[in-house]
């Protein structure tokens, strides 16, 4: 580690901030050029801290920059990974307030249930499945508080990868009822698709981002909790969003789920 104590309870504090009040910022490293991994997950950890403190429950995990659809539209090459707590949860249908976010952007997701602890290292698709209870379809709100959306990936992680909102389908599918990796999704924004995908974009298969993160807690000697809610990551670019814009998410044989801005 680089940042002392102090520093890094400064920037969780600093960063939860702008996510909180909607504000953006310069992206830390800017000023913290020597800031390394470590430093950049004690961050995130100490923005989950401060929301626990307030009585937030952790649901699950994400992992981010999956796809080379994403890691393209962001200038990165490396899986990100962060936390999803009650806080940023919306129900199917509802409606996310855009005045309580920076510059949201939308993105097609799957989102696994896990049955079972899943835990590396030598983590692999084969164990993601028997771990899994269910998949869900799921839109990421992603909200990355640095201007413009411009960060690196050390920023992006003390920023808990940019994490805002997210919406689950309400349709249990058993995971071994739908192949993954061809399984199409179309995102609508108000009635006309403006992404297209399907669910090998993302590392070739859902499940291995899963694994990658299994695989990530391991070195920092955690697992993946069972009952843990992961999404796996955008399968296709981030869709910038307007207030009034509904999007609705379809994927194939995992049923839909929509959320409106207001
Ligand atoms: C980082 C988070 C990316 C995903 O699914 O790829 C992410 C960002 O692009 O702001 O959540
Ligand atoms: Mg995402």
């Amino acid at each position: 580690m680089a940042l002392n104590a102090t520093t890094i309870a400064a920037l969780a504090e600093h960063l939860e901030r702008c996510q909180l009040e909607a504000r953006d910022t310069v992206k830390i490293t800017d000023e913290h050029p020597a800031l390394d991994w470590a430093d950049a997950y004690a961050i995130q950890d100490a923005i989950l801290e401060r929301k626990r403190n307030r009585g937030a429950r952790l649901v699950g995990l994400k992992c981010g920059l999956t796809s080379h659809a994403k890691m393209k539209q962001m200038g990165v090459e490396e899986p990100v990974f962060g936390f999803l707590v009650d806080e940023f949860a919306v129900a199917d249908g509802a409606d996310v307030r855009f005045a309580e976010l920076i510059h949201p952007k939308v993105e097609p997701e799957v989102a696994f249930v896990l049955k079972d602890e899943l835990r590396g290292p030598g983590c692999h698709i084969g164990a993601v499945l028997a771990a899994t209870d269910f998949v869900l379809p799921g839109i990421e709100v992603i909200d990355s508080r640095y201007r413009d959306f411009k960060f690196d990936l050390k920023s992006v992680i003390a920023d808990n990868t940019s994490a805002a909102r997210f919406v689950v389908g309400g349709r249990a599918r058993p995971v071994h009822s739908v192949d993954l990796r061809t399984c199409g999704v179309v995102l609508e924004k108000d009635g006309q698709p403006v992404a297209l995908g399907a669910g090998a974009a993302v590392l070739g298969h859902p499940a291995a981002a899963v694994a990658a993160l299994a695989n990530h807690l391991a070195r920092r000697g955690r697992s993946i909790p069972a009952g843990s809610l992961i999404l796996s990551g955008g399968i296709t670019e981030a869709v910038a969003v307007a207030a009034g814009d509904h999007f609705a998410l379809r994927v194939q044989h995992l049923g839909s789920v929509s959320l409106r801005f207001v």
